[in-house]
């Protein structure tokens, strides 16, 4: 068993000096490309149409000549056309969160699920978890890769678990005070809901022994994460993952909070150009590829994520040498466009929670009048706020859409609304309603 210290769970790999990790990266690279052209059947059309030959790569700037891989081309496998071994051999199934067409299949061997569990008790580790820790998961175990994910992870850390899954805020919060839980895995949206109802408790979170929150499976805001911890009197860290490639553990924040780090002995990751797919230089945002290096049952190669991120170059001083993608600010079919500005529900995000008075929720609300698209965002604010209808809430309003238009470019009603008026989720949050549509 490797030796956790408080800062590394596997520091020999985290560590690594970067020629020996490229060269690790290399060989899994070539094995992960030979693997695929013998036992899948797409990899091997599509390696012949490139006139690709697996066996004649020698560097990892090679892969650019490599296809992409699409969500659609999974879709169009399912479910089990993209495994590279035999279903006897795949000892478990999940399944993508995807909210359009058919569910995705994703498929892992023992081996699989080995390498998952250490990906992401490295990322609990780097968010500052150890084996003392009570780690309260409420994510639901199911279909989705988030509970079952986190849960390995702890357990292979060796802290004490609780499976809480996703809902039933009330039970959470008792959870939490009898079983003195340290440290809480949900979505950002989730931990703010269960803020909420402490306060609706009467529950003061300084008398819990909560320490710490790993959150993640949506985007969301610095902003955001100054009030979760602030409401919850924890240092909260990011963590980026998708059931396409593995699940949780993919990327996480160290405790310096820069950007997150890429497993990079697993995994490859490229920014390109989302329209044309040439690779962007260093620092420049750019939807994500991913390509996994070791995973045996559902390898990926150049899955196009439709994340949007930007590589971070610079070493952490944190002493890791695995690279960093800065916070994910959203998928390429997040962006909203509105009447010709592109603009991303985190950006707004970041504008509202600047505001005295806001409450962290809210939702942005398309619509068409005529040939002209209209977005108004629903602000839920404090009672002093809404009440205060007759100035001071609509020069806050005022300035709001002010600040919309100068930051952002854009043009977006302002309406207030009573705390507790959105709807809640015990899983990912729908920030945008588009009745365009309908
Ligand atoms: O959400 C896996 C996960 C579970 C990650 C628990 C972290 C914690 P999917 O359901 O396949 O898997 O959704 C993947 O969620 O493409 C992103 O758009 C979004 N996402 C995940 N993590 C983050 C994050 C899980 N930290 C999709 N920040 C991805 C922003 C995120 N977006």
């Amino acid at each position: 068993m490797t030796e956790v210290t408080n800062m590394f769970f596997e520091q020999d790999k985290e560590c690594m000096p970067r020629e020996a990790l490229e060269q690790l990266q290399l060989e899994r690279l070539q094995a992960t490309l030979s693997r695929v052209a013998r036992s899948v059947p797409l990899y091997r059309r599509r390696f012949a149409e490139h006139g690709v030959d697996p066996d004649d790569f020698r560097s990892l700037e090679d892969l650019q000549r490599l296809p992409f891989t699409s969500k659609q081309d999974i879709r169009d496998n399912y479910p089990y056309g993209l495994f590279a071994v035999p279903l006897r051999d795949v000892v478990r199934l999940h399944s993508s969160s995807g909210t359009t067409g058919k569910p995705i299949v994703v498929g892992y061997t023992g081996n699989d699920l080995n390498s998952w569990a250490a990906m992401v008790a490295r990322i609990l580790v780097m968010g500052g978890l150890c084996r003392d820790d009570v780690v309260q998961i409420a994510f639901h175990y199911g279909m989705f890769t988030g509970g079952f994910g986190l849960h390995a992870g702890a357990e292979r850390l060796g802290a004490s678990v609780i499976p809480s899954s996703g809902g039933n805020a009330r039970r959470q919060i008792m959870i939490m005070q009898d079983y003195r839980t340290t440290a809480l895995c949900c979505t950002p949206s989730y931990a703010l809901h269960l803020a909420d109802t402490m306060e609706e408790m009467g529950v003061n979170p300084n008398a819990l022994h909560l320490k710490r929150g790993l959150f993640g499976a949506e985007a969301w805001s610095e902003a955001m994460r100054e009030e979760i911890q602030e409401r919850l009197k924890i240092t909260a860290t990011d963590n980026y993952g998708i059931s396409e490639v593995m699940g949780p553990g993919v990327a996480g924040e160290c405790l310096v909070r820069q950007g997150l780090h890429v497993n990079e002995d697993h995994f490859l990751f490229e920014i390109v150009h989302p329209e044309t797919g040439v690779p962007v230089p260093d620092g420049e945002v750019g939807e994500l590829v991913i390509t996994t290096l070791t995973k045996e049952a559902f390898p990926m190669v150049r899955f196009r994520t439709g994340d949007l991120t930007r590589m971070i170059a610079e070493p952490c001083s944190c002493g890791r040498s695995f690279r960093r993608i800065a916070r994910v600010i959203g998928r390429t079919d997040d962006m909203l466009i509105i009447r010709g500005v592109n603009v991303f529900p985190l950006q707004v995000e970041s504008i509202l929670f600047g505001m005295e008075g806001a409450e962290p929720h809210y939702q942005i609300v398309l619509e068409r009048e005529g040939r002209l698209d209209t977005a108004t965002v629903f602000l839920e604010v404090s009672e002093n706020l809404l009440f205060d209808r007759m100035r001071v809430a609509r020069e806050a309003q005022e300035q709001i859409k002010r600040q919309l238009a100068s930051e952002l470019g854009v043009s977006m009603d302002v309406v207030f609304v009573g705390r507790k008026t959105l709807e809640r989720t015990e899983g990912k949050i729908r920030r945008v309603v588009d009745r365009r549509q309908l």
